[in-house]
């Protein structure tokens, strides 16, 4: 569903005394203002079509009402989000869960919405139930050629499923390794792996993007295939130019400098794109920014500092996803703080005084150079954000217009109850 425009005038009209106060001291003083809200508009997070229905852990999954039952259902929910913050035109699929019946009506409908269909990604991770052979032991990395095959194949035609729809970019992201010592011969695991991922690179298409997704654990907790940035940036080195390593913020061990990461990948111009969640001990799939928000501040610095040097733009050269599950919110809301705290990072990113940090830095300056990224990342921003999805035509305050519309109410009127969102 929809909102009426109306609503959303209302909505915002009855805030726009306020909102005039305290976005006017960033209007009338901040010489970057107008360019800061020309970057903000073009900035579209994708939303995963997973994350609409409420996840659930290996203990149990608790389901909300009026989830998506279907990808055109999933579509409906992400047009809204869209309406609302003008932060979400486009969509990311998982496939087999999320094969469109009719990928024409599927394209006109996101279409109609505004929305694209960003990367597509590909599922060996589980046994579908018409599948032939078993990922138990690994898919790309497994010792039978067959059920390699079986895997390639899987993502060939996850790649078919995508140029159907106007996708750019394939994720792999594999499960595969080993529970136990002795398990796996690690560096055979990695060349039957590298041998896959190249079978699959060869059936891209010439403007299309691989990004290869790393994973410190779990579901394996020995050793992982693709385990951290270093292993996907050698795949995608052995790759080729279309190849990219993807960071997932939860896909790292504790403490781990992601900051860092990001400033060296991109610096080797093979990072291709981002997974935003937030967590506290590993791959918690949190709403981004809950947890960590310093975090992600500094690493959307590096991201600013690094595209800067290399001339990139920052809303198409990267693909930018928001990967979570939401076990005890209602998706829609969790995911609408997501996209927020993702502008207020990129938003405080944008206010630092790379000029002077970089004086700082050359003078060893250590304490000035903390002051300029603190007076950032100190700094409310939310009025910035909030102007840029108004001239967009969104609402200003997108979670409490979400709320006083009602909409979990509507939608668990119109569509079937007991429907579960298909995902994890
Ligand atoms: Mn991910």
């Amino acid at each position: 569903m929809l909102l009426e425009k109306d609503t959303i005038l209302a909505h915002n009209e009855t805030r726009m005394h306020r909102h005039h106060q305290v976005v006017a001291p960033f209007r009338d003083n901040f010489e970057k203002f107008e360019k800061i809200i020309e970057l903000l508009t073009r900035f579209q997070v994708a939303i995963p079509s997973w994350a609409l229905g409420t996840g659930g852990t290996r203990f149990g999954r608790f389901p909300g009402k009026g989830e998506p039952g279907s990808l055109e259902e999933k579509l409906e929910d992400v047009g809204l989000l869209h309406q609302l913050n003008c932060n979400s035109g486009a969509i990311s699929l998982h496939i087999p869960w999320d094969i469109p019946e009719s990928p024409d009506r599927i394209r006109s409908q996101a279409e109609a919405l505004g929305i694209r269909f960003d990367a597509v990604n590909s599922n060996t991770f589980q046994d579908q139930a018409d599948q032939a052979l078993s990922y138990k032991f690994g898919s790309l990395q497994h010792v039978d050629k067959a059920v390699r095959q079986q895997a390639i194949q899987h993502n060939i035609e996850v790649i078919e499923h995508g140029k159907a729809l106007g996708s750019k970019s394939l994720t792999v992201w594999l499960s595969d390794g080993s529970c136990f010592p002795g398990q796996l011969n690690f560096r055979k695991a990695f060349q039957r792996t590298l041998e896959g991922l190249q079978e699959i690179y060869a059936s891209l298409p010439a403007d299309w993007k691989m990004f290869v997704e790393y994973k410190a654990f779990e579901p394996n907790f020995y050793s992982m295939s693709v385990g951290d940035w270093g292993q996907s940036l050698l795949y995608a080195q052995k790759l080729g130019p279309k190849a990219f390593t993807l960071v997932d913020l939860g896909h790292h061990l504790p403490n781990a400098n992601i900051e860092q990461i990001v400033s060296l990948l991109l610096m080797e111009g093979k990072l291709g794109g981002f997974h935003f969640n937030d967590s506290k001990y590993g791959d918690d799939d949190l709403t981004v920014g809950s947890i960590n928000p310093y975090q992600l501040f500094l690493i959307f610095h590096e991201l600013v500092e690094g595209m800067n040097a290399r001339g990139m733009h920052h809303a198409t050269d990267l693909g930018w996803m928001i990967d979570a599950s939401h076990n005890v919110k209602d998706p829609l809301e969790d995911l609408l703080q997501s996209v927020e705290a993702i502008l207020i990072a990129y938003t405080q990113a944008l206010l630092v005084d790379a000029e002077a940090l970089s004086a700082a830095q050359q003078q060893n300056d250590v304490a000035l150079c903390q002051e300029l990224l603190q007076e950032a990342f100190r700094t409310d921003v939310r009025p910035i954000v909030a102007e840029a999805r108004l001239r967009a035509g969104g609402a200003l305050q997108p979670l409490q217009l979400y709320r006083e519309s009602n909409v979990r109410r509507a939608l668990t009127g119109h569509r079937r109850s007991g429907k579960l969102a298909t995902g994890l």
